[in-house]
């Protein structure tokens, strides 16, 4: 294992000034997200979508890094140029989902387990093949406000999410720990914490345990912030103050970077709150983003499947992908968003 390459390969997943773009959506969301904004549930209209991400013009100025997932990495543009040489000419990284979904867990009602270790080795081989550099796998925790989640669904996925990491830096690739705290739900920002601590202590033990290189890996976490059916909702400012204690509480200072996913926020609000990040200057590590739905949003809606409207979707996510980039230095403002 080359550790100081696969470091050098996380340290520019999160280089200043940039983030990654998380279009990494299964088959089945991809397919939802199509859906509610009018545009049939085909491969094709996938690749469409996907085609239309990976070439906005100018995308690696602000955005580090794509995760595609097994479907999109083996795809092309209409003009049959392969979507990994698309995003290398970029100066696009490569990623790519490994894990196969997070499934009910036994014993556990309302929880879930993520799967996908049988066969990972083997699957790893192929993706770095193909060209991937990095790695990702996510873990969903449900929270409310005394039962979930179980200690028993925290240690399953820890484990998991550390199984994976150490076979990813077997194979040569830098793995993004996720492990999401839902949003959904009446909980307040204070419960939030408390399970989000407890969750990044258990997954960091099991890092520990398993032997994964802490210096070779990025930890993609929920941001501490209420529940979106909590009456009382938090700042900007608190939602970073919370974060930030929370991180430096369980977060080893090895860690080369943490880029935050957004679990519904709002493009705008995301924003803020990644910036607001930015005034605890001396954080061990750099404070980046790692979205989804926050930067591919807008952009879907105003797409809706014409070809007309393709130029103006691309704006929609570089606009996104320049507030964040900008969030990531401290100099996002409301203003950005005037039109
Ligand atoms: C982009 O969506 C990813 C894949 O989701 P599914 O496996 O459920 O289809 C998802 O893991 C995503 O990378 C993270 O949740 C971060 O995205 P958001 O939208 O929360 O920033």
């Amino acid at each position: 294992m080359n550790t100081s390459a696969l470091a050098d390969t996380a340290r520019a997943m999160v280089a200043q000034g940039k983030g990654l773009l998380a279009m990494d959506e299964s088959i089945v969301t991809c397919n939802r997200r199509l859906a509610e904004v009018g545009i049939a549930e085909t491969r094709e209209n996938r690749r469409a979508w996907r085609e239309l991400l990976l070439t906005a013009p100018g995308l690696g100025a602000s955005i580090s890094g794509v995760i595609l997932v097994d479907e999109t990495i083996r795809q092309a543009t209409a003009g049959g140029t392969a979507f990994v040489r698309v995003a290398r000419d970029a100066g696009l990284l490569v990623g790519i989902k490994v894990d196969t979904g997070a499934q009910a867990m036994a014993m556990h009602r309302g929880e879930k387990v993520t799967e996908g270790l049988d066969g990972l080795r083997a699957r790893l081989e192929t993706y770095v093949g193909l060209g991937a550099s990095f790695a990702k796998w996510r873990a969903v925790l449900a929270i409310d406000d005394a039962r979930l989640p179980t200690a028993a669904c925290i240690a399953a996925n820890a484990h998991a999410l550390a199984r994976y990491a150490a076979l990813c830096q077997e194979s040569g690739l830098v793995p993004i720990i996720e492990p999401e705290v839902l949003m959904d739900g009446p909980h307040t920002q204070a419960r939030c914490q408390e399970v989000t601590e407890a969750v990044l202590r258990s997954v960091f033990r099991q890092l520990v345990r398993q032997g994964v290189v802490l210096e070779a890996m990025i930890l993609k976490p929920n941001m501490v912030v209420a529940g979106l059916a909590c009456p009382a909702q938090n700042t900007a400012t608190q939602v970073a103050e919370a974060t930030v204690q929370c991180l430096r509480r369980v977060a080893p200072a090895a860690v080369p970077g943490i880029a935050f996913l957004s679990g519904g926020q709002p493009g705008d609000a995301a924003s803020a709150r990644l910036n607001a990040l930015q005034a605890f200057k001396r954080t061990p590590w750099p404070l980046s983003f790692s979205f989804g739905r926050a930067l591919q949003q807008p952009a879907l809606g105003i797409w809706a499947g014409q070809a007309a409207h393709r130029a103006a979707a691309q704006e929609a996510l570089l606009h996104r992908a320049r507030c964040n980039a900008a969030a990531t230095l401290g100099r996002y403002s409301a203003a950005m968003e005037a039109p």
